[in-house]
Order: C-alpha cells, then structure tokens, then sequence
C-alpha cells in the first residue's frame, strides 16, 4: 500500500522540454500524455513518483523569432511557454514541475556543470567549423548533409567558423558503446538501441558545446562571449529539477535516488542528444545514468509528415474542445504502438471513438446504472444475497492485471488499453448472454441470479476505471463518482483489480447506493 513514507521506490519520469518558437502541437501534446500516463500508473502502484515536463527557452531559433515578432526573446518565453501550460491543464497533466530553462537555479545549474568539465579538462576552447541547422539546433558535418539541407528537417544548413568549446566525446566512446551493450533497459525500444549503437561506432568527433554568433542563452563562466550549447543548456534540465544544486552542496535532498530510476520519454528525432550526448555529460560530470530513455514514434497526418508549410499541422486544442481531453488521450496512445510511427487520420479517430468509447464503454456504464435503477431503486444488492461473482470475468480481469507491470515497463500501453477494451466488452457479452431482462425474479434463485449480474457487472466497472485511469484519468473520476465510491479508492487502500473480487464488499457494502446517472460519459459524434 501507497503511503507517504512507505513507498516502493521512486520513478522519475521526464518529457523533452518544448521550444517556445511556436505554439504547441499534437507531438508535444503526445510525449507529455505518455509520461502522464506512465506517472499516474507508479504513482497507483506505490511509487514515489516525480514528473518533469517544462520549456526549452534559450538559443537562436528563439532569438530570431523573436526578432521577428519584433519582441525580447525572454518576451516571447513568457508568452508562448503559457501555451504549453494551458495545454497540459487541459489535458490533465500531472507534472511536479514545469521547468524553464530560464529559471534562476537551472541556469546556475548549467554554469556549474559546464565550469566543472571545463576544470576537469572535459571541455576545452577551439575553433569550429562546419555546418549548423538553426531548426534543429544541430551541428552538422558535411557527410551528412543532402544536397546542402539537414537530413533530419530538409532545411538549408548555414556554414559556420567561429571559436568554441568543445566537450569530449571520443574520451567516451568505448565505454558508452560498452554501457549501452550490457544494459537491455537503457535505450527503448530494442530497435533502437541498434540504431544508436552504429552511430557511436562510427566514431564521435568531440562536440561543439558553445556558440558566439548570437547572445540569447547562458553565458559560458568567465568568458561571456560564448554562450552555452543549447543542447548542453537543455539536457541539464533533467538535473536541476530534481535539486542537482543542493545535491552538490551536500544538502540532503532525493537527488540520488531519483535520477537512477529516471525514464526520459523522447521522440526518435531527439534520441541521438539523449542516448549519446547526454550520457557522455552525465560520465564526465561522475553521476549515473537515468534508467531508461524511450523513444516513441511520430505522428504524420494523412501519411505525410506535419508541417506548417503544409498547412496539416494538428491542433490539440482544437480536439479537446471538440471532443474532450481523454477521447485525444485514448486515440494517442490506443491507436499506435508506442515506438513506431502513426497516421492521424480524423475518420479513424472518430471511429475509434464511436464505437469503442461511446458504444462499448459508454453504454457499459449506462445501461448498469439504468438495470440498478429499474431493479434495485440504485441499491446495489448485498454480498451475500448476489452470492459469489462472475468467475469468468474475475478471471479475465486477472489476466489483464497480472501482466500490467511489465507492459507498462515496455511502454506497451495500446496492449493494455486493447485488452481493457476487450474485457469491457467480455462484460457487455456477459450481460446480453445472462439477460437479466428475462429472469423471472419472484423465485428466490431468479433474484440471487440477478444480484449477481447487477454486482458482477459494477465491480467490473470499477476495475475498468482502474484500469484505464492513468490514460483517461478524468473518465475514470466520473466513473468513480457514478459508482459512488470514493475517487480514486484504489490509491488509498489495497482494493485493486488483483483482489477486488475477494474483497468488493469491503468497498460496496450491502445495499452501497449507485448514482443515478443521466450523463453520456461519451456523447456519440455525428460524422458530418
Ligand atoms: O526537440 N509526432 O523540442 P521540440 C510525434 N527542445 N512527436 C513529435 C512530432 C510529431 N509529429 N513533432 C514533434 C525539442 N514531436 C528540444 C528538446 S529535451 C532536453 C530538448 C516531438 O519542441 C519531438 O519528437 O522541437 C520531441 O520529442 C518533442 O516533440 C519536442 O520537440
């Protein structure tokens, strides 16, 4: 049981954190749902959980759009990192902290790590020369360049000469490509732990850690001509938030323990700066590295890549006011397998939305509750007059909870949600094959029979909104609150799906009241 001196571990878990050049889209909205999602489920299992999300605020990129909104770059910061807030409220998001790289103790943080490995000898001044994506904030050498553009955005690269530091990489090299190699649960999915491994094999030039053709960033210490990478300044986030400073300082804080059993949720596009980088940072300054860096896929609207040029960029927004958070959250993370790419397509959303949310769930819960009206008054028969519970559904209910740790360290969120949605459907089938409609209830074994469906199909209910709480955690509230039982009980006491059809009296006693419910949990969409 979950207590807030009792916990199992802690489980940190981070998103990337956003550039504020533009307002957030459906990838931003997609990396954060799934930390989300992940946190909330620790957080139900006991875990000490510490949830990171924030704002990427510094570099050129931003400098020049703000120059070209003709405002301060702090100005546009504070502007367009409100957007990313509002949207993680809206979609429910349970961060512990929204970071900005702007904050006054990361930046302190960044100065005191790059001031360390410059001390150490890991980064040292040179020149550099070479290629730079402003888009993707990447320097880039001339082997990988297509056609003069950046193989990761397609956009021209600009040529660069200026004096840099640089941090050493190659002093790194074997003993990452070592790291990496023995440990199965640092780079998921396993596909692309390949991908990464090739890339270090090729060998690492020592990468640029500063710039001095602009000034919007963190002043190198002692030589404020240089700002500081964006990379370096970004990927330090995942330190500062969890109190780095004090940790240095010797101060008692969770610091260590947490940042090993950090989970940092990427897209694909960014693994390289998480999976080599970062590492190296992390070797050089003698820390540990986080536990898992997972890579999902990206979203690409009618098949072809999202972008504003294209005009088929996806607004959340738009679809949260439309259809509400947890239908977006659902089709995010039940339509594609968490690692591979996906196709956005609206016909498909509201299919899925149709027939899976508003059909199976939704009229789950609505004709149990309308049965419990016109049978019992909304009573829920005692323990003892319903006898015993289904026991096909007690054990398939088993089957989904007994593997949920393990799917969810496997990111293998859309097998959960299909199993879920299975059962969901196991119990609908339950009911139209027990026809309670049909069970003539003056005879004492006609009314113990109908107890048994009413109670079996409102304790599958409330394993369902178990279930699916971290991934629709609002759903799951308005379940919670028909069912009548406390929100959230599965938090406070030890009645979860693996022994709820033990011990449902404990949480439904005799004669437990269901709300009536006349609200459509799902109203359905009519496809104009
Ligand atoms: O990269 N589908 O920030 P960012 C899925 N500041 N995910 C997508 C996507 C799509 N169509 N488009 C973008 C940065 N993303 C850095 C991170 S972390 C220390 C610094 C994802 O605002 C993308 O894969 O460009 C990335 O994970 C995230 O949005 C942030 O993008």
């Amino acid at each position: 049981m979950a207590n807030k001196d009792n916990y199992k571990n802690y489980f940190y878990v981070t998103t990337p954190i956003y550039y504020v050049n533009d307002k957030p889209h459906i990838g931003h909205a997609y990396s954060t749902v799934i930390a989300d999602s992940i946190a909330r489920f620790k957080r139900l299992s006991g875990y000490k959980v510490f949830f990171l999300t924030g704002a990427d605020e510094h570099g050129l990129k931003i400098e020049k759009e703000a120059n070209a909104r003709g405002i301060t770059p702090k100005e546009l910061a504070d502007a367009v990192h409100i957007k990313f807030k509002d949207l993680f409220g809206m979609l429910s998001i349970s961060y512990d902290r929204f970071i900005r790289t702007t904050d006054e103790d990361h930046i302190k943080t960044v100065q005191l790590a790059f001031f360390a490995l410059m001390e150490k000898g890991d980064i040292y001044l040179s020149e550099y020369e070479g290629w730079y994506c402003t888009p993707c904030e990447t320097f880039l050498t001339d082997k990988v360049l297509i056609d003069g553009n950046c193989p990761q955005c397609g956009r021209p690269a600009s040529r660069v000469k200026e004096e840099s530091y640089f941090l050493k990489l190659n002093k790194y090299e074997k003993r990452l490509e070592e790291y990496i190699e023995s440990r199965p649960e640092f780079i998921k999915p396993p596909f692309r732990k390949n991908e990464v491994l090739s890339f270090i094999k090729e060998g690492l030039n020592d990468l640029s850690v500063s710039r001095t053709s602009f000034s919007w960033g963190i002043p190198v210490p002692g030589n404020d001509k240089h700002i500081i990478y964006v990379w370096f300044d970004a990927l330090l986030n995942y330190l500062t938030a969890i109190g780095f400073e004090e940790f240095l300082e010797g101060r008692d804080n969770d610091f260590n323990l947490l940042f090993k059993t950090a989970n940092h949720i990427v897209g694909k596009d960014i693994l390289k700066f998480h999976a080599v980088y970062w590492p190296v940072m992390l070797f050089a300054l003698d820390l540990p590295l986080p536990k898992t860096i997972f890579a999902h896929g990206w979203w690409l609207m009618d098949n072809k890549k999202m972008s504003k040029s294209l005009g088929n960029v996806i607004d959340p927004i738009y679809l949260i006011n439309n259809y509400g958070a947890d239908a977006l959250r659902f089709y995010l993370l039940r339509e594609i397998t968490l690692g591979l790419d996906g196709d956005f397509n609206m016909d498909n959303f509201i299919t899925r939305y149709n027939s899976e949310l508003a059909n199976d769930l939704g009229n789950l819960v609505s004709r149990t509750t309308a049965m419990l009206q016109k049978y019992t008054g909304g009573k829920l028969p005692g323990f003892g007059e319903a006898g015993s519970i289904d026991e096909h559904l007690s054990k398939a209910i088993c089957n989904i909870t007994s593997t949920l740790n393990e799917r969810y360290d496997n990111y293998d969120f859309a097998r959960i949600l299909e199993e879920t949605f299975k059962f969901i459907n196991t119990v609908n089938k339950y009911i139209n094959d027990s026809a309670p409609w049909k069970i003539d209830i003056s005879s004492p074994e006609g009314k113990r029979n109908l107890y048994k469906i009413l109670r079996s199909a409102v304790v599958s209910i409330y394993c369902i909104s178990y279930l699916i709480y971290p991934f629709m955690p609002d759903t799951a509230a308005r379940i919670n609150k028909i069912l009548n039982v406390e929100a959230f009980a599965f938090f406070k006491s030890s009645i979860v799906p693996e022994n709820i059809f033990d011990s449902h009296g404990v949480l439904f006693k005799d004669g437990h009241k269901i709300n009536e419910s006349r609200e459509i949990l799902f109203p359905k969409i009519i496809n104009t």
